[in-house]
Protein backbone atom coordinates (compact mmCIF):
# COMPACT_ATOMS: atom_id res chain seq x y z
CA UNK A 1 0.00 0.00 0.00
CA UNK A 2 1.16 3.40 -0.91
CA UNK A 3 1.22 6.05 2.01
CA UNK A 4 -1.22 8.15 -0.11
CA UNK A 5 -3.54 4.62 -0.11
CA UNK A 6 -3.27 4.05 3.09
CA UNK A 7 -4.13 7.45 4.36
CA UNK A 8 -7.07 7.38 2.28
CA UNK A 9 -8.18 3.80 4.00
CA UNK A 10 -7.49 5.31 7.54
CA UNK A 11 -9.92 8.13 6.37
CA UNK A 12 -12.56 5.99 5.32
CA UNK A 13 -12.59 3.65 8.39
CA UNK A 14 -15.69 1.99 9.76
CA UNK A 15 -17.44 3.12 12.96
CA UNK A 16 -15.97 1.16 15.63
CA UNK A 17 -13.24 -0.28 13.82
CA UNK A 18 -10.48 0.68 16.47
CA UNK A 19 -10.88 2.96 19.42
CA UNK A 20 -7.56 4.68 19.09
CA UNK A 21 -4.59 5.56 17.18
CA UNK A 22 -6.73 7.11 14.43
CA UNK A 23 -6.76 9.89 12.84
CA UNK A 24 -9.61 11.37 15.42
CA UNK A 25 -7.09 13.81 17.64
CA UNK A 26 -5.89 17.12 17.29
CA UNK A 27 -1.89 16.43 15.85
CA UNK A 28 -3.15 14.21 13.35
CA UNK A 29 -6.27 16.65 12.86
CA UNK A 30 -4.58 19.44 11.64
CA UNK A 31 -1.98 16.78 9.70
CA UNK A 32 -4.69 15.34 7.56
CA UNK A 33 -5.83 18.46 7.08
CA UNK A 34 -2.50 20.00 6.13
CA UNK A 35 -1.78 16.87 3.76
CA UNK A 36 -4.97 17.52 1.95
CA UNK A 37 -4.09 21.46 1.80
CA UNK A 38 -0.92 20.45 -0.08
CA UNK A 39 -3.51 18.74 -2.39
CA UNK A 40 -2.18 15.25 -2.24
CA UNK A 41 -5.68 14.02 -1.13
CA UNK A 42 -6.59 15.02 -4.38
CA UNK A 43 -3.77 13.70 -5.69
CA UNK A 44 -4.87 10.25 -4.18
CA UNK A 45 -8.07 10.70 -6.62
CA UNK A 46 -6.31 11.64 -9.81
CA UNK A 47 -4.21 8.33 -9.11
CA UNK A 48 -7.19 5.94 -9.63
CA UNK A 49 -8.37 5.13 -6.56
CA UNK A 50 -12.22 5.69 -7.37
CA UNK A 51 -12.78 8.93 -5.72
CA UNK A 52 -15.27 11.30 -7.58
CA UNK A 53 -14.50 14.77 -6.87
CA UNK A 54 -16.73 17.58 -8.15
CA UNK A 55 -14.87 21.06 -9.99
CA UNK A 56 -16.65 22.91 -8.34
CA UNK A 57 -15.18 25.17 -5.31
CA UNK A 58 -17.17 24.75 -1.91
CA UNK A 59 -19.76 27.79 -2.15
CA UNK A 60 -19.16 30.25 0.68
CA UNK A 61 -21.32 29.68 3.70
CA UNK A 62 -24.29 32.23 3.84
CA UNK A 63 -25.41 33.48 7.40
CA UNK A 64 -29.16 33.29 6.53
CA UNK A 65 -31.23 33.06 8.98
CA UNK A 66 -33.29 29.40 8.99
CA UNK A 67 -37.13 29.19 8.72
CA UNK A 68 -38.25 27.46 12.30
CA UNK A 69 -41.82 27.78 13.54
CA UNK A 70 -40.69 30.09 16.06
CA UNK A 71 -37.99 30.28 18.66
CA UNK A 72 -38.86 29.17 22.80
CA UNK A 73 -39.69 32.50 24.52
CA UNK A 74 -36.95 33.00 27.30
CA UNK A 75 -34.62 30.43 25.05
CA UNK A 76 -34.80 27.50 27.16
CA UNK A 77 -38.50 25.61 26.44
CA UNK A 78 -38.35 22.92 29.69
CA UNK A 79 -38.74 24.20 33.31
CA UNK A 80 -35.67 25.02 34.63
CA UNK A 81 -36.39 24.55 38.75
CA UNK A 82 -33.77 25.88 40.91
CA UNK A 83 -33.05 22.96 42.68
CA UNK A 84 -32.31 21.12 39.35
CA UNK A 85 -30.15 24.01 37.52
CA UNK A 86 -27.56 26.55 37.67
CA UNK A 87 -29.20 29.15 34.74
CA UNK A 88 -26.46 31.15 33.26
CA UNK A 89 -27.76 33.60 30.11
CA UNK A 90 -28.95 31.65 27.58
CA UNK A 91 -27.83 28.39 29.35
CA UNK A 92 -28.24 25.82 32.44
CA UNK A 93 -25.97 24.15 34.43
CA UNK A 94 -27.15 20.65 36.04
CA UNK A 95 -26.33 21.19 39.82
CA UNK A 96 -24.59 17.67 40.75
CA UNK A 97 -26.49 17.07 43.78
CA UNK A 98 -30.07 16.22 41.42
CA UNK A 99 -27.56 13.77 40.12
CA UNK A 100 -27.47 12.14 43.77
CA UNK A 101 -30.01 8.74 43.51
CA UNK A 102 -30.31 8.88 40.10
CA UNK A 103 -29.35 5.91 37.49
CA UNK A 104 -26.69 5.58 35.19
CA UNK A 105 -28.26 7.96 32.53
CA UNK A 106 -28.81 12.12 33.37
CA UNK A 107 -32.48 12.23 33.02
CA UNK A 108 -33.85 14.84 30.83
CA UNK A 109 -35.08 17.29 33.07
CA UNK A 110 -31.99 17.94 34.69
CA UNK A 111 -29.48 17.69 31.58
CA UNK A 112 -27.85 21.06 30.88
CA UNK A 113 -28.50 22.98 27.84
CA UNK A 114 -26.07 25.05 26.26
CA UNK A 115 -27.80 27.26 23.81
CA UNK A 116 -26.07 29.88 21.52
CA UNK A 117 -29.28 31.59 20.46
CA UNK A 118 -32.33 30.04 21.44
CA UNK A 119 -34.24 26.77 21.20
CA UNK A 120 -35.98 26.64 17.66
CA UNK A 121 -39.30 24.91 17.19
CA UNK A 122 -39.50 22.84 14.16
CA UNK A 123 -41.88 20.95 12.39
CA UNK A 124 -40.85 17.48 11.64
CA UNK A 125 -43.14 16.81 8.49
CA UNK A 126 -41.80 19.99 6.48
CA UNK A 127 -38.22 19.36 7.87
CA UNK A 128 -35.37 18.08 5.52
CA UNK A 129 -31.74 17.37 6.15
CA UNK A 130 -29.86 18.60 3.54
CA UNK A 131 -26.41 17.72 2.37
CA UNK A 132 -24.33 19.13 -0.59
CA UNK A 133 -20.75 19.55 -1.75
CA UNK A 134 -18.01 18.21 -3.69
CA UNK A 135 -17.06 15.66 -1.03
CA UNK A 136 -20.34 14.20 -2.73
CA UNK A 137 -20.83 12.15 -5.66
CA UNK A 138 -21.71 14.73 -8.50
CA UNK A 139 -20.59 17.77 -6.00
CA UNK A 140 -24.55 18.89 -5.29
CA UNK A 141 -24.99 22.39 -4.90
CA UNK A 142 -26.01 24.20 -1.62
CA UNK A 143 -29.55 25.03 -3.74
CA UNK A 144 -29.57 21.40 -4.59
CA UNK A 145 -28.93 19.01 -2.28
CA UNK A 146 -29.44 15.40 -1.68
CA UNK A 147 -32.74 15.80 1.01
CA UNK A 148 -33.29 13.20 3.32
CA UNK A 149 -36.97 13.67 5.87
CA UNK A 150 -37.51 13.09 9.03
CA UNK A 151 -39.25 9.98 8.15
CA UNK A 152 -36.43 8.89 5.79
CA UNK A 153 -34.85 8.84 8.25
CA UNK A 154 -36.34 6.97 10.83
CA UNK A 155 -36.53 4.30 7.99
CA UNK A 156 -32.24 3.50 8.33
CA UNK A 157 -31.15 0.52 10.56
CA UNK A 158 -31.54 2.20 13.69
CA UNK A 159 -27.89 2.46 16.36
CA UNK A 160 -27.99 3.04 19.99
CA UNK A 161 -25.06 4.67 21.70
CA UNK A 162 -24.93 5.75 25.34
CA UNK A 163 -22.28 8.74 25.69
CA UNK A 164 -21.55 11.68 27.34
CA UNK A 165 -21.88 15.27 25.95
CA UNK A 166 -19.97 18.00 27.45
CA UNK A 167 -19.26 21.59 27.19
CA UNK A 168 -15.47 22.79 26.32
CA UNK A 169 -16.27 25.16 28.82
CA UNK A 170 -17.10 22.82 31.66
CA UNK A 171 -15.13 23.64 34.84
CA UNK A 172 -14.74 27.13 33.66
CA UNK A 173 -15.42 28.75 36.67
CA UNK A 174 -12.44 27.21 38.19
CA UNK A 175 -9.79 29.17 36.92
CA UNK A 176 -11.03 32.15 38.49
CA UNK A 177 -11.95 30.40 41.78
CA UNK A 178 -9.42 28.12 42.41
CA UNK A 179 -6.58 29.57 39.84
CA UNK A 180 -6.75 33.24 40.42
CA UNK A 181 -6.79 33.60 36.69
CA UNK A 182 -9.00 35.62 34.75
CA UNK A 183 -10.84 33.69 31.44
CA UNK A 184 -13.92 34.60 29.24
CA UNK A 185 -17.16 32.46 28.50
CA UNK A 186 -19.89 30.76 31.01
CA UNK A 187 -18.29 30.42 34.61
CA UNK A 188 -19.61 27.03 34.67
CA UNK A 189 -19.06 24.77 37.38
CA UNK A 190 -19.03 20.67 36.74
CA UNK A 191 -22.39 20.83 35.97
CA UNK A 192 -22.09 21.23 31.95
CA UNK A 193 -22.13 17.68 31.39
CA UNK A 194 -24.95 14.60 30.98
CA UNK A 195 -24.78 10.92 29.89
CA UNK A 196 -27.72 10.14 27.79
CA UNK A 197 -28.67 6.78 25.70
CA UNK A 198 -29.22 8.18 22.54
CA UNK A 199 -30.47 6.21 19.41
CA UNK A 200 -30.53 7.31 15.65
CA UNK A 201 -28.80 6.55 12.05
CA UNK A 202 -25.32 6.51 11.50
CA UNK A 203 -24.00 9.54 9.96
CA UNK A 204 -21.86 6.69 7.67
CA UNK A 205 -24.97 5.49 6.83
CA UNK A 206 -26.59 8.65 5.63
CA UNK A 207 -22.86 10.11 4.68
CA UNK A 208 -22.72 6.63 2.30
CA UNK A 209 -26.21 7.22 0.93
CA UNK A 210 -25.96 10.56 -0.20
CA UNK A 211 -22.99 9.40 -2.32
CA UNK A 212 -19.54 10.57 -0.24
CA UNK A 213 -16.42 10.22 -2.35
CA UNK A 214 -12.78 9.02 -1.02
CA UNK A 215 -11.66 12.42 -1.49
CA UNK A 216 -14.18 13.92 0.77
CA UNK A 217 -12.02 14.97 3.87
CA UNK A 218 -14.38 17.58 6.11
CA UNK A 219 -18.36 17.97 6.75
CA UNK A 220 -19.79 21.22 8.16
CA UNK A 221 -22.82 20.30 10.20
CA UNK A 222 -25.28 23.78 10.47
CA UNK A 223 -28.18 24.30 12.98
CA UNK A 224 -30.97 25.91 12.43
CA UNK A 225 -30.93 27.81 15.39
CA UNK A 226 -30.74 31.47 14.57
CA UNK A 227 -27.27 33.44 13.52
CA UNK A 228 -24.94 34.03 16.74
CA UNK A 229 -24.28 37.29 17.20
CA UNK A 230 -20.40 37.62 18.83
CA UNK A 231 -20.17 41.57 20.69
CA UNK A 232 -22.18 42.82 17.68
CA UNK A 233 -20.47 41.00 14.50
CA UNK A 234 -23.00 38.14 12.98
CA UNK A 235 -21.11 35.14 12.47
CA UNK A 236 -24.16 33.07 10.78
CA UNK A 237 -25.66 29.94 11.98
CA UNK A 238 -23.98 27.90 14.50
CA UNK A 239 -21.56 25.11 12.36
CA UNK A 240 -18.57 23.45 13.12
CA UNK A 241 -16.36 21.26 11.01
CA UNK A 242 -15.65 17.54 11.87
CA UNK A 243 -12.86 15.49 9.91
CA UNK A 244 -14.52 13.03 7.83
CA UNK A 245 -12.80 10.21 9.73
CA UNK A 246 -14.75 10.99 13.04
CA UNK A 247 -18.08 11.11 10.97
CA UNK A 248 -17.43 7.92 10.00
CA UNK A 249 -15.93 6.15 13.18
CA UNK A 250 -19.03 6.59 15.98
CA UNK A 251 -21.03 9.68 15.10
CA UNK A 252 -24.61 9.08 15.46
CA UNK A 253 -27.76 11.47 14.05
CA UNK A 254 -29.51 11.13 17.24
CA UNK A 255 -33.65 11.57 17.17
CA UNK A 256 -34.32 9.75 20.38
CA UNK A 257 -32.59 10.46 23.91
CA UNK A 258 -32.76 8.12 26.92
CA UNK A 259 -35.92 6.27 24.57
CA UNK A 260 -38.02 9.48 24.03
CA UNK A 261 -37.74 11.99 20.97
CA UNK A 262 -35.37 14.58 20.91
CA UNK A 263 -36.89 17.48 23.31
CA UNK A 264 -36.51 20.74 21.88
CA UNK A 265 -33.95 22.00 23.82
CA UNK A 266 -31.62 18.97 22.50
CA UNK A 267 -32.06 19.45 19.26
CA UNK A 268 -35.34 18.04 17.74
CA UNK A 269 -35.74 16.38 15.17
CA UNK A 270 -32.17 15.50 15.11
CA UNK A 271 -28.92 16.38 16.17
CA UNK A 272 -24.96 14.92 16.31
CA UNK A 273 -23.91 13.08 18.49
CA UNK A 274 -19.99 12.87 18.48
CA UNK A 275 -18.95 11.17 21.31
CA UNK A 276 -15.75 12.05 23.55
CA UNK A 277 -15.59 15.18 21.67
CA UNK A 278 -16.15 18.86 22.84
CA UNK A 279 -19.41 19.45 22.84
CA UNK A 280 -19.92 21.71 20.41
CA UNK A 281 -19.22 19.13 17.36
CA UNK A 282 -22.35 17.60 18.34
CA UNK A 283 -25.02 20.12 16.69
CA UNK A 284 -28.23 20.03 17.89
CA UNK A 285 -30.92 20.73 15.38
CA UNK A 286 -29.38 20.09 12.19
CA UNK A 287 -30.34 21.16 8.74
CA UNK A 288 -27.63 20.57 6.13
CA UNK A 289 -24.25 19.24 6.03
CA UNK A 290 -21.87 20.30 3.64
CA UNK A 291 -19.43 17.78 2.62
CA UNK A 292 -16.05 18.82 1.03
CA UNK A 293 -12.77 17.54 -0.57
CA UNK A 294 -11.20 20.40 1.08
CA UNK A 295 -10.64 21.93 4.62
CA UNK A 296 -13.15 23.66 5.97
CA UNK A 297 -13.39 26.48 8.32
CA UNK A 298 -16.13 28.65 10.82
CA UNK A 299 -15.76 30.47 13.62
CA UNK A 300 -16.26 26.98 15.80
CA UNK A 301 -12.78 25.61 14.91
CA UNK A 302 -10.95 29.20 14.42
CA UNK A 303 -11.60 31.78 16.56
CA UNK A 304 -13.61 29.42 19.57
CA UNK A 305 -12.81 25.84 20.62
CA UNK A 306 -8.98 25.97 20.16
CA UNK A 307 -6.48 26.73 23.31
CA UNK A 308 -5.19 30.92 23.11
CA UNK A 309 -2.84 32.67 25.36
CA UNK A 310 0.93 32.51 26.75
CA UNK A 311 2.79 29.55 25.24
CA UNK A 312 -0.08 28.90 22.19
CA UNK A 313 0.43 29.82 18.25
CA UNK A 314 -1.23 33.26 17.97
CA UNK A 315 -3.63 31.64 15.69
CA UNK A 316 -4.10 29.17 18.55
CA UNK A 317 -3.64 25.45 19.20
CA UNK A 318 -4.77 22.66 16.89
CA UNK A 319 -9.23 22.62 17.19
CA UNK A 320 -9.82 20.81 20.21
CA UNK A 321 -11.26 17.12 19.61
CA UNK A 322 -11.45 14.97 22.98
CA UNK A 323 -12.67 16.17 26.32
CA UNK A 324 -10.34 15.46 29.40
CA UNK A 325 -10.71 13.45 32.25
CA UNK A 326 -12.96 14.97 35.27
CA UNK A 327 -14.35 13.91 38.68
CA UNK A 328 -17.70 15.20 40.38
CA UNK A 329 -19.12 14.96 43.52
CA UNK A 330 -23.01 14.23 43.68
CA UNK A 331 -22.96 16.80 46.39
CA UNK A 332 -24.46 20.54 46.50
CA UNK A 333 -21.74 23.28 46.00
CA UNK A 334 -21.04 24.76 49.76
CA UNK A 335 -23.43 22.27 51.41
CA UNK A 336 -23.19 20.52 55.02
CA UNK A 337 -22.36 17.35 56.25
CA UNK A 338 -23.91 15.76 59.61
CA UNK A 339 -20.22 15.10 62.26
CA UNK A 340 -19.92 11.89 63.69
CA UNK A 341 -22.14 9.89 61.09
CA UNK A 342 -20.73 7.82 58.29
CA UNK A 343 -22.06 9.04 54.70
CA UNK A 344 -21.16 7.59 51.61
CA UNK A 345 -19.82 9.84 48.98
CA UNK A 346 -21.01 9.86 45.82
CA UNK A 347 -19.93 10.97 42.42
CA UNK A 348 -19.26 10.47 38.53
CA UNK A 349 -15.42 10.17 36.96
CA UNK A 350 -15.47 10.64 32.44
CA UNK A 351 -13.25 11.21 30.12
CA UNK A 352 -13.15 11.49 26.59
CA UNK A 353 -9.97 9.49 26.10
CA UNK A 354 -11.61 6.11 26.96
CA UNK A 355 -12.98 4.65 30.00
CA UNK A 356 -12.01 5.60 33.31
CA UNK A 357 -9.98 3.34 35.26
CA UNK A 358 -9.80 4.52 38.78
CA UNK A 359 -10.83 7.40 41.15
CA UNK A 360 -9.17 8.46 44.34
CA UNK A 361 -10.62 10.51 47.30
CA UNK A 362 -8.70 13.18 49.20
CA UNK A 363 -10.55 14.40 52.41
CA UNK A 364 -7.64 16.03 53.86
CA UNK A 365 -7.23 18.43 50.74
CA UNK A 366 -4.68 16.29 48.52
CA UNK A 367 -2.40 15.28 51.46
CA UNK A 368 -3.36 11.29 51.18
CA UNK A 369 -5.53 10.08 48.75
CA UNK A 370 -8.16 6.59 48.99
CA UNK A 371 -9.64 4.67 45.78
CA UNK A 372 -12.89 4.69 45.57
CA UNK A 373 -15.06 1.41 44.92
CA UNK A 374 -16.19 2.08 41.44
CA UNK A 375 -19.15 1.17 39.79
CA UNK A 376 -19.97 0.69 36.10
CA UNK A 377 -17.28 -1.68 35.12
CA UNK A 378 -18.74 -2.44 32.12
CA UNK A 379 -20.42 1.03 31.13
CA UNK A 380 -19.70 2.13 27.67
CA UNK A 381 -16.31 3.65 27.22
CA UNK A 382 -18.29 6.71 26.16
CA UNK A 383 -19.82 7.48 29.12
CA UNK A 384 -19.24 7.90 32.64
CA UNK A 385 -18.39 5.53 35.94
CA UNK A 386 -20.50 6.10 39.32
CA UNK A 387 -17.92 5.64 42.34
CA UNK A 388 -18.52 5.50 46.37
CA UNK A 389 -16.35 6.43 49.45
CA UNK A 390 -17.56 6.17 52.72
CA UNK A 391 -17.02 8.75 55.12
CA UNK A 392 -17.22 9.29 59.04
CA UNK A 393 -15.77 13.47 59.23
CA UNK A 394 -15.47 14.37 62.89
CA UNK A 395 -13.96 17.59 63.07
CA UNK A 396 -16.54 20.58 62.89
CA UNK A 397 -15.79 22.98 60.26
CA UNK A 398 -14.99 24.02 56.41
CA UNK A 399 -13.47 20.93 54.41
CA UNK A 400 -12.51 20.58 51.02
CA UNK A 401 -13.30 17.24 48.99
CA UNK A 402 -11.31 16.16 46.20
CA UNK A 403 -11.52 13.68 43.66
CA UNK A 404 -8.96 12.49 40.87
CA UNK A 405 -9.79 10.00 38.24
CA UNK A 406 -7.19 8.12 35.62
CA UNK A 407 -8.21 7.05 32.50
CA UNK A 408 -7.26 3.71 30.31
CA UNK A 409 -4.73 5.64 28.16
CA UNK A 410 -3.32 6.91 32.04
CA UNK A 411 -4.31 10.52 31.86
CA UNK A 412 -5.62 11.97 34.64
CA UNK A 413 -6.18 14.64 36.84
CA UNK A 414 -3.57 17.77 37.95
CA UNK A 415 -3.50 20.01 40.41
CA UNK A 416 -3.53 22.94 38.19
CA UNK A 417 -5.35 23.56 35.03
CA UNK A 418 -3.09 24.99 32.08
CA UNK A 419 -4.10 28.19 31.53
CA UNK A 420 -5.95 29.45 28.27
CA UNK A 421 -7.91 32.24 27.31
CA UNK A 422 -10.94 31.09 26.46
CA UNK A 423 -10.93 28.75 29.98
CA UNK A 424 -11.34 25.93 27.93
CA UNK A 425 -10.95 21.73 29.15
CA UNK A 426 -10.44 22.75 32.94
CA UNK A 427 -9.56 19.19 34.03
CA UNK A 428 -7.48 20.04 37.39
CA UNK A 429 -8.88 18.14 40.35
CA UNK A 430 -11.59 20.62 41.91
CA UNK A 431 -11.78 21.40 45.77
CA UNK A 432 -15.56 20.38 46.87
CA UNK A 433 -16.21 22.42 49.76
CA UNK A 434 -18.60 21.31 52.22
CA UNK A 435 -19.22 22.61 55.59
CA UNK A 436 -18.77 19.32 58.94
CA UNK A 437 -21.64 20.68 61.29
N1 LIG B 1 -27.25 24.31 16.64
C1 LIG B 1 -26.59 24.33 17.80
N2 LIG B 1 -25.95 23.22 18.19
C2 LIG B 1 -25.26 23.21 19.37
C3 LIG B 1 -25.18 24.38 20.16
C4 LIG B 1 -25.92 25.52 19.75
O1 LIG B 1 -25.96 26.56 20.42
N3 LIG B 1 -26.60 25.47 18.54
N4 LIG B 1 -24.41 24.34 21.31
C5 LIG B 1 -23.33 23.36 21.30
C6 LIG B 1 -22.62 23.27 22.55
S1 LIG B 1 -21.44 24.48 22.82
C7 LIG B 1 -22.79 22.22 23.41
S2 LIG B 1 -21.86 22.07 24.79
C8 LIG B 1 -23.84 21.20 23.18
C9 LIG B 1 -24.82 21.15 24.33
O2 LIG B 1 -25.82 20.19 24.15
P1 LIG B 1 -27.12 20.21 25.07
O3 LIG B 1 -27.68 21.62 25.09
O4 LIG B 1 -28.04 19.19 24.50
O5 LIG B 1 -26.68 19.82 26.47
O6 LIG B 1 -24.59 21.47 22.00
C10 LIG B 1 -23.84 21.97 20.92
N5 LIG B 1 -24.66 22.06 19.74
MO1 LIG C 1 -20.19 23.88 24.65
Amino acid sequence: MTFISSLSSIVHMRFGDRDDGDLTDEATYEHVRSLSRRGLLRLSAGAGLGAAIGAAPAAPIKASAAAPLAAAAGGIVKPLPPELFIPHGTNAETRWEAMSGQGYLTPVDRFFVRNHVSTPLIDPRTWRLKLWGTGLRGAPAEDRPIEFSYADLLGFRSETLTAFIECTGNGRGFYTTQQGQQVSGTPWRLGAVGVARWRGVRLSDVLRRAGLTRGAVDILPRGLDADYVDKGENLGRVRRPLPVAKALKDVLLAYEMNGAPLPPDHGFPVRLVVPSWVGIASVKWLGDIQVADEPLFSPWNTRFYRLFGPGYPQEGSAPLTRMNVKSAFELPWEGTLQAGRRHVLRGRSWSGGGRVWRTEVSVDGGASWHRARQHDAHASTRGWVRWEFPWRPDKPGAHELLARATDVTGASQPSTAPYNTLGYLFGAVVRHPVTIA
